[in-house]
């Protein structure tokens, strides 16, 4: 990959990162997520230490995008470092009620000592924490099923921290995205990108796309194959975008192949899953 240093680090996510470190004083149990389809690039180290005292669960955001088995040893991973995770998809009322019940388990130490003391019972305080785009925002909505913070498949949507309460215990903090200053690997960088937690400017496009199509050659050939109804053999990257533009029809005004629009559809076809249900990070 070119030797070009990567670095997407706008000042609301500093200012983002002190906040959450200020706010955490308040905080009973931290939700923190990472993205299943890269469950190691996903999460933000440099959270770890502001948190690793506090109560909290790992979830495992977008699960519906990934095989479940494969997911298994990462979660096992995790868990083996002392991690209580659960896979998780938006739009499944079981996991967002596991989610709900795991917050409740965390917090009950707190509300058992208030009861104790002859206090009143206060509500759970729950931090949303994770890099952009891994669904924050989208996981509240389903906790306190309705839209009450604003989503969008844009990296650095929300831009402010935001209290959303809800009747039954739980006051759910959603914060804003926050990313690594740098990364120790480039590799962490192009996942993110390919996972759409960095906007897709970052990197060059001809760059990410022979990435992803290295990977998709590599492992997941028959997927391509069959999504984008191409023939073997794939002889190289070139080979298989000129193939794909061809029977997706990506042309230019001078009818040769539009080899751009065919990296971008390539890429946003693999984002939505449309490709391969894939994790992309690997286990070491
Ligand atoms: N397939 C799938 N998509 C999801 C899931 N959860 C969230 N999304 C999508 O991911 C995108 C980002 O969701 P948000 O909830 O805005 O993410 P966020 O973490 O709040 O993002 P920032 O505010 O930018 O940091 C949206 O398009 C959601 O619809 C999920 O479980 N499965
Ligand atoms: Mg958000």
């Amino acid at each position: 990959m070119q030797e070009k240093n990567i670095h997407w680090y706008p000042g609301h996510m500093k200012k983002a990162f002190k906040e959450i470190e200020e706010r955490l004083k308040i905080i009973d149990v931290v939700v923190e997520i990472v993205d299943s389809r890269a469950p190691f690039s996903s999460k933000n180290k440099f959270l770890d230490e502001l948190i690793k005292n506090k109560k909290r669960i790992l979830v495992f955001s977008k699960s519906d995008l990934v095989n479940k088995d494969n997911l298994i040893p990462f979660l096992n991973y995790y868990e083996k470092i002392g991690y209580k995770t659960l896979p998780f998809n938006v739009k499944n009322k079981d996991d967002v009620l596991k989610l709900k019940k795991a917050i409740f388990n965390l917090g009950e130490e707190k509300r058992n000592k208030e009861i104790k003391k002859g206090m009143k019972v206060q509500n759970i305080r729950v931090m949303i924490l994770g890099i952009p785009n891994v669904g924050k925002s989208s996981l509240i909505n389903a906790i306190v099923e309705k839209k009450t913070s604003s989503k969008a498949n844009k990296p650095g949507h929300t831009k402010a921290q935001q209290w959303v309460r809800i009747a039954n215990g739980l006051d759910l903090l959603d914060t804003p995205g926050v990313l690594p200053p740098h990364y120790e690997d480039k590799k962490i960088a192009l996942h993110l990108a390919l996972i759409g937690a960095l906007p897709e400017e970052i990197l060059p496009l001809s760059i990410m796309c022979d990435y992803l199509l290295d990977f998709l050659i590599k492992n997941y050939d028959s997927e391509l194959i069959n999504r984008f109804k191409i023939l073997p053999p794939l002889k190289s990257n070139q080979d298989v975008l000129e193939k794909i533009a061809s029977s997706r029809g990506l042309l230019l005004k001078e009818g040769k192949l539009d080899i751009s629009s065919c990296e971008r559809l390539v890429l946003k076809e693999f984002k939505e899953g449309l490709i391969v249900k894939a994790i992309i990070d690997e286990l070491c």
